[in-house]
């Protein structure tokens, strides 16, 4: 896994050289290659490996994927959506660069990913434009937008949604979490040259990896400290967010998450990656 990440890390500051005007790649490139996790961008490249592909061929898909990820960080930490100052341990785009830089720059990175796809990707043009249609549904209304769209709006005072709803928390999680990591796995899979059957197993475990995820993601907003998750705590609750554990509790959020986590590992296990696995484990090992 250390060495998918030191691969993609390099590659991602040679995609994003600083040029003028500076601002706005600096901008876009202060997100991007701040220290997340790089859960995208590796399980790209692990389904891609275990679908028998070569893993070279994955990372400008793999880095574009991380692109996207950090576009929709950058613009759900501005003033108008989530409101965070802190990101990946330091001050969010919008802190550094000012309000408008920012909402360039998380645009700036959602024509920049594809491109990249299309100038680096060493593919035939059937399995580029299979990956880009993926990657354009994942990015647009049906999917990433539309499930912030419902997140903002299950806040409590700004939104049109009922809160106690549980098929809303699923869009909610399908869309803006679930997506990215279903979108990393099916385009690993077909740049291995996968069949459908293959693309649609790797998509149900994006699905309840996600859905896990995501529930996590809450439970660690409860119950973690900054240092570890390098953005403020606690938001979920004073903003009166639809999340599993304000529906639920701790407890059951907990439950959902090991349930989840079980329903991957029946999808994975076959394919014996040690990297899918350490994931899962993390996961579950976090929140106890
Ligand atoms: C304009 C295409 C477009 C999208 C904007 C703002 C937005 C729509 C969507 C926001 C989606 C969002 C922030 C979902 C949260 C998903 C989540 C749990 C992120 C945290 O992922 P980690 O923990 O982060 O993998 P790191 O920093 O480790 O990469």
């Amino acid at each position: 896994m250390n060495k998918y990440i030191e691969l993609i890390d390099k590659k991602l500051d040679e995609y994003m050289p600083v040029e003028y005007p500076e601002s706005i790649f600096k901008s876009m490139k202060y997100t991007v290659t701040l220290p997340g996790k790089r859960l995208r961008p590796v399980m790209c490249m692990e389904a891609c490996r275990i679908m028998g592909g070569e893993v070279e061929k994955a990372i400008p898909t793999a880095c574009a994927i991380e692109m996207l990820h950090a576009q929709s960080l950058i613009h759900d930490d501005l003033p108008c959506m989530d409101n965070d100052d802190f990101r990946r341990g330091k001050p969010s785009n919008h802190k550094v660069f000012g309000e408008a830089i920012a909402v360039l720059a998380g645009d700036a990175l959602l024509s920049f990913a594809p491109q990249l796809i299309i100038e680096k990707s060493e593919l035939s043009p059937e399995i580029i434009l299979k990956v880009l249609k993926e990657f354009t549904s994942s990015a647009g209304v049906y999917q990433l937008i539309g499930g912030q769209v419902a997140d903002i709006e299950s806040e409590e005072g700004r939104g049109k949604l009922n809160n106690s709803d549980e098929e809303t928390l699923k869009f909610i999680h399908t869309n803006k979490t679930a997506v990215l990591f279903k979108l990393a796995l099916k385009t690993g899979a077909i740049i291995a040259g996968a069949g459908d059957d293959k693309i649609k197993e790797m998509e149900d475990f994006g699905q309840k990896f996600g859905l896990a995820f995501q529930i996590y993601d809450d439970i660690m907003d409860e119950i973690s400290t900054f240092e570890e998750l390098g953005k403020t705590i606690g938001k979920d609750k004073e903003a009166g967010k639809l999340t599993y554990v304000t529906l639920y509790g701790l407890d059951k959020a907990r439950a959902k998450v090991h349930e989840l986590i079980a329903d991957a590992h029946k999808i994975i296990d076959k394919y014996n990656s040690e990297i899918f696995s350490s994931i899962l484990d993390k996961i579950e090992g976090k929140i106890g």
